[in-house]
């Protein structure tokens, strides 16, 4: 199911970063101290004097804790058990780096980053279950999207609750963009006004914002398919990236979210908010070895500027060093 996903990686129309580079290193390790806090008793395991099993079990329970599942955690102690045997490695100190690259190794399949230049207007559906953060990802893209001098229209496709759409509002005046809504509750009729609204006033991207849902709910399930292709009647092959956004503090439940949402929608990413809040950014481990849907975008707190396009040797680098 995920096989389409390897190596697939668009490395040549990477989005520009906003910040100077040392800002952004400093955010991302200010956003990722929770999980780091949680791994820092990997610094004394690794200059202690010897690797056996107890080693290894220390690592393991680490590993787990910060929550990178079952499967990506054997995946990476046998690596480093194999490492160390065909090198007759003695010291815990020369599997440090091993780990480091395992890990990178791990998370680089995810590294996909967004191009917007193949399609006019560019059409972004971001779904999800309640609370994810996604109405806030859609003002954090807004302001990243138009930092790199991109116009963008927002769709208020959460017609569900009344204060969604006034969210959405709000992030519209804060960013100075203009918001398609609607007084109807058929989120599908506002994703086909939005659309050809942007294709007449030449914009370059709509964000379209939906309500939370589970996958469990059939019906919004099938609500959610058919904004899909109401979106694609508005505009063929669009939308052209359909994101999931999960909390990163969702736990192992966040590899069900994947699975069940790239099944009803084919995603073609991910966006990790909360990581800020988060002990378990390990999260991200065990959806490269369980549900490699690539990673565009991990959200490091509540700011406008919190969205970090993910890169795995930054984001590990984040986390151990
Ligand atoms: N700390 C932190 N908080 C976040 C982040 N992203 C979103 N939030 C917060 O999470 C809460 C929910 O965010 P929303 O954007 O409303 O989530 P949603 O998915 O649109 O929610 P529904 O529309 O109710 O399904 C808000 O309080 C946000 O400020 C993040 O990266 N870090
Ligand atoms: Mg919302």
């Amino acid at each position: 199911m995920f096989s389409f996903l390897k190596n697939n990686t668009p490395k040549n129309n990477p989005i520009p970063e906003t910040s100077t580079a040392s800002g952004i290193g400093s955010r991302l390790r200010a956003g990722l101290a929770k999980t780091r806090d949680r791994l820092r008793d990997l610094t004394p395991l690794f200059s202690s004097s010897k690797i056996d099993g107890a080693f290894y079990e220390e690592i393991e329970a680490l590993l787990l804790s910060a929550d990178c599942g079952i499967k990506a955690t054997a995946t990476i102690i046998q690596t480093l058990r194999n490492t160390a045997n065909e090198k007759k490695l003695n010291s815990p100190a020369e599997l440090k780096p091993i780990l480091h690259s395992t890990l990178v190794k791990l998370l680089s399949p995810l590294e996909s980053p967004l191009d917007t230049r193949n399609a006019h207007p560019f059409v972004i559906l971001l779904a999800g279950v309640n609370g994810a953060g996604k109405t806030t990802t859609i003002g954090k893209l807004t302001h990243l999207f138009q930092s790199q001098g991109l116009s963008v229209l927002l769709a208020a496709g959460d017609t569900f609750r009344a204060a969604a759409k006034e969210q959405l509002k709000i992030w519209a005046e804060r960013n100075q963009v203009d918001i398609i809504s609607q007084s109807g509750n058929d989120p599908s009729a506002v994703m086909y006004d939005a659309v050809t609204a942007a294709q007449a006033r030449q914009i370059d991207i709509v964000l379209a914002d939906t309500a939370g849902r589970l996958p469990t709910q059939t019906h919004l399930m099938d609500e959610i398919r058919k904004i899909k292709r109401v979106i694609d009647k508005a505009q063929t092959n669009a939308p052209h990236e359909i994101l999931l956004v999960l909390d990163a503090s969702t736990g192992q439940n966040a590899i069900n979210q994947v699975k069940a949402f790239h099944q009803a929608l084919n995603l073609t990413g991910l966006v990790l908010t909360k990581l800020d809040g988060s002990a378990r950014g390990g999260v991200l481990l065990a959806i490269a070895q369980e549900c490699p849907v690539p990673i565009k975008y991990i959200g490091v707190g509540e700011n406008v500027t919190d969205l970090k396009k993910f890169d795995a040797q930054e984001f590990i680098a984040a986390l151990l060093d």
